[in-house]
């Protein structure tokens, strides 16, 4: 069994792999290192394996090998996450050591930057695995986790495919710089570190990410929550966005179209597709730590997904900022199940 569309870039049989990371240090809000492992729950595995793909998972080890913030107190009970931030697990593999060691070092702000250092290693390691993920001709999923990891999975992306281009369906732009940024959490400025912008030529960041992407490779659909400096950095950069003013004004369908015409006209590159799911509407992915009124219906989303697959030019997909831990039960597996719906259809799972 095959997907029912072809993806042109990678080998076959098609497979993907699946990169849980159970991170939440590019921004304020603990929970969203809960959502690889509630996606995976909700029967991910299962549903790409139907829809005909090898899925290659490595579930807690691989987990634990990535430095990630402990998850809350309420889920953990304090008592462990006492432990877990206090102690270095005795019979922990060499690879959770050092994570947990990075996580017990101080981190203190660069700048505005909040736990630059953190971020830093885990977006690292991220673009690492990534990048090998791809250039074993297979397809990296990404589960996040929020927005900052963008910057390892772009770049690692970029590290297989070099004319990749970039659709970030988001509310946000994420565009700010360690110098425009307000709050300080990096998960509003992946996007200017992958393009190189002033002042992002900074440590920790600067030893191991180095600009992958043009302006013109980028393009944006869902924007409704964009900070002034944002505004300022799309236009001088001459950067392609679809704002919900444009979804209303020409529906979907033809948004995708000129965005893809935009980004990849011959219909001929590798595309990356970063979802933040704070793009749909509340309405339809309440579980979230940005959460903007006025997004994308859960149908406006899915032809998204479905519409990139369609092309046959996916290599690399994100899905980020799910959070388990906001809401009540049911928002919240409304949001896990949207997380596994959009992986699909980006995945070739069709209506008919
Ligand atoms: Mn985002």
């Amino acid at each position: 069994m095959s997907p029912g569309y072809e993806f042109k870039f990678l080998s076959k049989p098609a497979t993907v792999a699946i990169v849980g990371c159970p991170f939440s240090g590019g921004q304020g809000k603990a929970g969203v290192d809960l959502a690889p492992n509630a996606l995976v729950s909700a029967g991910l595995i299962d549903q790409l394996f139907n829809l005909g793909w090898e899925v290659h998972y490595e579930s807690e080890l691989h987990f634990s090998e990535i430095p990630y913030n402990p998850a809350p107190p309420h889920v953990l009970g304090a008592a462990i996450h006492e432990q877990v931030e206090v102690n270095v697990p005795v019979n922990s593999s060499p690879q959770a050591k050092k994570a947990t060691m990075i996580q017990k070092l101080p981190d203190p702000d660069i700048g505005k930057m909040k736990k630059p250092r953190l971020v830093s290693a885990v977006c690292e390691k991220v673009s690492k695995e990534v990048g090998e993920i791809a250039g074993k001709g297979w397809l990296p999923l990404t589960l996040g986790g929020d927005h900052s990891l963008a910057m390892g999975t772009v770049s690692g992306t970029k590290s297989k495919y070099p004319d990749a281009c970039l659709i970030w369906i988001d509310a946000h732009a994420d565009i700010n710089t360690p110098e425009t940024t307000d709050s300080g959490n990096l998960h509003g400025c992946p996007v200017s570190f992958l393009l190189g912008l002033t002042g992002t030529a900074v440590e920790p960041f600067s030893t191991w990410l180095k600009p992958c992407l043009k302006p013109s490779e980028l393009v944006y659909i869902g924007l409704r929550d964009i900070d002034a400096p944002e505004r300022a950095i799309l236009r001088e950069n001459g950067i392609k966005a679809f704002s919900m003013h444009e979804v209303d004004k020409y529906g979907i369908g033809k948004v995708v179209e000129m965005a893809l015409d935009h980004v990849n006209p011959k219909r001929d590159k590798p595309v990356h597709l970063s979802f933040d799911v704070d793009a749909l509407d509340p309405d339809v992915a309440p579980s979230t730590g940005t959460p903007v009124r006025g997004g994308l219906t859960f149908r406006e989303g899915h032809y998204i997904t479905e519409a990139i697959a369609e092309t046959g030019l996916l290599v690399s997909l994100d899905i980020m900022e799910v959070n388990p831990s906001l809401l009540d039960s049911s928002a919240v597996s409304q949001t896990i199940a949207v997380g596994c719906s959009l992986t699909r259809a980006a995945l070739g799972e069709t209506l008919l």
